[in-house]
Formats: structure tokens, C-alpha cells, sequence
């Protein structure tokens, strides 16, 4: 494998509107992510991820961009922007926006023109299509519910969304629109972007026959991601990209993925391919119901573990995945993943272990260093979020009880993880001087950085040490290249990996117990071995005495929630 300079970095993502607020107008801004950027360069990250922070009428929160070349006034201005920037290259950090081109917002210009002038240039730039016998081209249901086809005003034909109304799917047949993309790619670039997470971009590929599907739900209609899955060639498209922006600035790209066919790997993320990286979500669709939320499974300890073990295999020399416990479309990691009786510091050090020491590159997502939780709310107002709604409802019409379909937006919901970061136990968590634009998770009075910053114990305290050990020039080459070898997969409830390295001739092994019986793993090794056994991390400061067992009997004993990493 190619060496390339994003290799051994380590992520961290930021949800703007969420982050700071420095004016006191309730929501997030540029100037409150300047401010704390010496905390991000502390706990350890060198990357940092912005979900949009464009121009925008937040229907889906920043993911609706009305102009690709402004700032969002709510966030600040572009001077601000160029100051974090600027900021970031001070201390050795990298900003990644997040590209949103599969749709833009219907209060595009683009879009406006396209309305204004259905069989003009601008309508070209999206997909309008004729209705079939008065009806919609296709029985399409976007991925936000309803229709994927949304009537244009004044004629016979229909724009395709494949998201909310007011997100329309641009058409990249179009070499018009592609150049306008491009274009607007490389002016960011030009700035000194270092990259960019690439939202949805599986979905730009359409069969432009829009052929309809048998239906899946008692609406009628089908899923638009069949159609995704069916159609062939977005290769062509992700290539085209790549080739005209981001392989001349040698720019990081991670992108969403989903619905990803299984040989394509290679293509995607190989040293020629379409991406750097992409995000591994097999953990989280493993979690997904087949109807939406209302019918979402929990899967055994051993079929996630076995799952992420499995993403993990089949990564093994072609690239680097992107490793995430959570983002801001999925609930919190510690809430989900974490059994209850784990749902405490230990456990959430514990799930943040393996996380980090996989193979690939860490993702980490604003609060999981301090462990938020998701967020209890007594009625679905309480929520922002429209696939939040949209679930709801539909739990609804599957017969859920109105208690029931809340307790699923309670598990699922994007806003669990949309909360404001929370910073103190003040009024505001520290996030704001005035009336928060989401409500803050209740919990803030305990789990906050400032009471977790100086405590050596702590989340936020552990999540240093896991970093920096990671990025320590003593073992950095084998966490970065080191192979993922499953260990002790015969253990139900034990969740263990090593990582080999030929180049540093270092083993190391990351082992935690996620059930309640305390477990004891006798180490792999060879004879006369034992005294060279070097405890490099546990999450409940036990280095000492795991190593003292380790050296005299070759074995280590795990409690419930206990991990450990270490050397031989
Ligand atoms: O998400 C794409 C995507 O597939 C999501 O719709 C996902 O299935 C859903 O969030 C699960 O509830 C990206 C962004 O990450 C998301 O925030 C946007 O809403 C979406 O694209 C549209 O831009
Ligand atoms: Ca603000």
C-alpha cells in the first residue's frame, strides 16, 4: 500500500449548530470552533470534519445548500472561516468540509432558474421528468418518507428528490452541472481545505428510465435506494470527480457510502481508488429495522462483534476504512452499542478502546470524548429532526402506541446526537448564553468537559491517553499499518483484536470483557516470553497488576467492562 500523509491521523467531527455559541443567539458558530481548537489539538486530533456550514435554509439542517459559496450567516463569515483556516494550519490541524452534491436546496438559484424555466439550461441541472398518466414517473419513496417525486408548478412533469422536497437531486448527466461542481470543488481546495466527507454520493448514479419497483410498504411504494442498487456506473462519475479536483491537491476524501456492491472495495478506497476512505457503517446497519425504526433489532454482543470483525478482515490490504462508534445521523455510540449494566465510564472507555486501535482511520464524534448519551424527550415537538417526524409517524401507522413511537425516536433518533456539546455544569452547558436552538440533554450537570477535564479518571482524560498512545512514536507504525488479527473469538463475551506489524516485529493485543463474569485469557505466547509482557493501557488504571499477572502467570483477567491493551 501507498503511504499517504492521512495515514496515521486521527478525526474528529463537528456538528457547527451545535458546537459553541460565542453571540448568545442559541446556535453554534465558526468563532465558538476557533476557540476551541487548542482543546481539540490537546484531546489529540488532527483532522477535523465541519457537517455543512454553507448557506442554507436548514430544512435538513445545513444539508440543503442554497449557495456553495457562502457561509451560513447563522455560523458567521467568510473572513471567519478563512481565520479557522488559518487557525488550523498553526497547529499542525486540517479542515475538512463536508460536500453535499448529490442534491442541493430548492431555494438554489440553480433550482429557482429550473422552475422559473422548466426546458431552460437550469432545468437540465436537475432530474424533471414527465408523470406517467397523470401520476409520478416512478412509485419512488424518498429516504425522509413520501414520494420521491414532488410536482413542477405550471407543467406536466415532476422533479425527483431522493431526500426532503427541498432537497432536489441534481442531474449529473449533465456535463454543465458536473463543471459548475468542479469548479466550485477546487475554490475551496484553492483555499487550503485539506478535503472533504462526501455526503450520499452513492446516490448520484440514477437509471434515467426511473423503472418502479414492487412496492415495500403499505403506501405503495418502493424504496429509491432499489433503484441505487440496481443501477450500474457511478464509478465513472466518483473517477471523473477525483480526476478533476481532489487527485491535484492530493486532497483526504471520506465518503458516505451505503449500498456499496461487495467487490467494489477496491475501486473505492484501493491506492487508485475513487476515495482516501469511506466510513465503515456495517455496525450501525446492522442495528437498522427493515420498516424503520419501529421494527429495529438488537443484535447478539457476537453478531456485532462478529460484524465489525468482518468489515475489518476485508479491509486488510486494499485501504483504510473510516471507524466511527457514532456521527450526527445516528444515536449516541455509549447508548446504543453499550449493554445497560455498561453504560458508565468504564463501559464507555472500554467501547472507545477498540474503536480507536482498529485498523483504519478514527473517527470521533463532538461529545463522544466526554460521553454523551442519547436524550430523553416527553413529546415528538421536542424534537428537530424531519426523518425524526417521519419515523414517528410511521411508527404510528404501523400501530406503535404514541408512548412506544417516542420510546423508538428515543433510541434512534439523529437528534440524540444533535444535542449541544456540553461543556460545564453552567446554565447554557457552557454551549450558550441564551436559548439553545436544541434542547440540552438534561444530563449536562454531570457528564460536561470542564468536570471531566482536569479529572484523571475521567471519559475525556482516558480518550487523551487512548490517542496519544495510538499516535506515540513507539507503537504508532503498528497501530496505523499493523494488521487486525481477531483474537479469542471462541469467548462470547469478549471483544479482541491484535495488531501485527512485520515492520516494527510488535504484537499488541486489545481485549475487553463486555459481559458481567470476570474472564481469564491466557496469553498466545511463546516460550519464555512472559517477562517481555508490557501493559500498555487499561481502562480502569489497572497497568500494574494486569501486568504483574501477565509476566508471572502468561494470563490476564478481565472484569465485566474491563479492557486492556498491551505488548509482547
Ligand atoms: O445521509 C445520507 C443517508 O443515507 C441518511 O439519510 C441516513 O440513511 C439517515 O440519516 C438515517 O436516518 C447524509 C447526511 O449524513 C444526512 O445528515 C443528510 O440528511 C442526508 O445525507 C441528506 O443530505
Ligand atoms: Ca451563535
Amino acid at each position: 500500500m501507498k503511504k499517504k500523509w492521512w495515514h496515521d491521523k486521527v478525526a474528529y467531527q463537528i456538528y457547527p449548530k451545535s458546537f459553541l455559541d460565542t453571540n448568545g443567539d442559541g446556535i453554534g458558530d465558526l468563532k465558538g470552533i476557533i476557540s476551541r481548537l487548542d482543546y481539540l489539538k490537546d484531546l489529540g486530533i488532527d483532522i477535523i470534519w465541519l457537517s455543512p456550514v454553507y448557506q442554507s435554509p436548514f430544512v435538513d439542517q445545513g444539508y440543503d445548500i442554497s449557495d456553495y459559496y457562502k457561509i451560513a450567516e447563522e455560523f458567521g463569515t467568510m473572513e471567519e472561516f478563512d481565520e479557522l483556516l488559518a487557525e488550523a494550519k498553526k497547529r499542525d490541524m486540517y479542515i475538512l468540509m463536508d460536500l453535499v452534491i448529490n442534491h442541493c436546496s430548492d431555494r438554489h438559484e440553480w433550482f429557482q432558474k429550473a422552475l422559473a424555466d422548466p426546458y431552460g439550461k437550469y432545468g437540465g441541472y436537475f432530474h424533471f421528468v414527465k408523470g406517467r398518466d397523470g401520476k409520478a414517473p416512478s412509485n419512488y419513496r424518498s429516504y425522509f418518507g413520501g414520494s420521491a417525486w414532488e410536482p413542477v408548478p405550471g407543467t406536466d412533469l415532476y422533479y425527483l428528490h431522493m431526500f426532503a422536497k427541498e432537497q432536489p437531486d441534481l442531474n449529473w448527466e449533465n456535463p454543465e452541472l458536473r463543471e459548475e461542481i468542479y469548479k466550485m470543488i477546487n475554490w475551496w481546495l484553492d483555499k487550503g481545505l485539506a478535503g472533504f466527507r462526501i455526503d450520499a454520493i452513492i446516490n448520484i448514479k440514477k437509471d434515467l428510465s426511473f423503472p418502479s419497483f414492487a412496492p415495500d410498504g403499505e403506501d405503495g411504494l418502493a424504496s429509491c435506494v432499489k433503484m441505487v442498487e440496481k443501477v450500474n456506473g457511478v464509478g465513472e462519475y466518483l473517477e471523473d470527480i477525483k480526476r478533476h479536483t481532489f487527485a491535484k491537491y492530493d486532497a483526504f476524501t471520506v465518503a458516505e457510502v451505503f449500498n456499496m456492491k461487495d467487490d467494489e472495495l477496491a475501486e473505492f478506497i484501493g491506492d487508485e481508488g475513487h476515495f482516501s476512505s469511506m466510513f465503515d457503517f456495517s455496525a450501525h446497519t446492522l442495528m437498522q429495522g427493515e420498516n424503520g425504526w419501529h421494527d429495529v433489532r438488537r443484535p447478539s454482543f457476537k453478531e456485532w462483534r462478529d460484524t465489525i470483525f468482518s468489515a475489518q478482515k476485508r479491509v486488510q490490504g486494499i485501504g483504510f476504512e473510516a471507524n466511527i462508534i457514532e456521527n450526527h445521523d445516528e444515536p449516541r455510540g455509549a447508548s446504543r452499542f453499550l449493554p445497560e449494566y455498561a453504560q458508565n465510564e468504564a463501559g464507555k472507555k472500554m467501547l472507545a478502546t477498540a474503536s480507536i486501535l482498529l485498523y483504519g482511520i478514527p473517527f470521533i464524534y463532538q461529545g463522544q470524548e466526554i460521553g454523551m448519551t442519547n436524550c430523553r424527550r416527553s413529546d415528538i415537538s421536542e424534537y428537530d429532526d424531519i426523518s425524526t417526524k417521519d419515523q414517528y409517524h410511521e411508527a404510528l401507522r404501523a400501530g406503535c402506541s404514541e408512548a412506544q413511537a417516542l420510546e423508538c425516536c428515543y433510541e434512534n433518533s439523529r437528534d440524540n446526537a444533535r444535542t449541544p456539546m456540553q461543556w460545564s455544569a453552567d446554565a447554557g452547558a457552557g454551549f450558550t448564553k441564551g436559548t439553545p436552538w436544541l434542547s440540552i440533554n438534561p444530563n449536562y450537570v454531570c457528564i460536561n468537559v470542564e468536570e471531566q477535564r482536569n479529572r484523571s479518571d475521567s471519559v475525556l482524560s482516558y480518550y487523551r491517553t487512548l490517542i496519544a498512545l495510538r499516535k506515540s512514536p513507539e507503537y504508532k507504525e503498528t497501530f496505523t499499518y499493523g494488521r487486525f488479527v481477531p483474537a479469542y473469538e471462541d469467548e462470547d463475551e469478549i471483544f479482541a483484536f491484535y495488531r501485527v506489524s512485520e515492520e516494527s516485529s510488535q504484537d499488541i493485543l486489545v481485549a475487553a470483557n463486555y459481559g458481567t463474569a470476570p474472564v481469564t485469557l491466557n496469553l498466545e505466547l511463546s516460550e519464555g516470553k512472559n517477562s517481555g509482557v508490557k501493559v500498555l493501557l487499561s481502562n480502569k488504571g489497572k497497568e500494574r497488576e494486569q501486568e504483574e499477572q501477565a509476566r508471572k502467570d502468561g494470563s490476564i483477567t478481565l472484569n465485566s467492562c474491563e479492557s486492556v491493551v498491551l505488548t509482547f
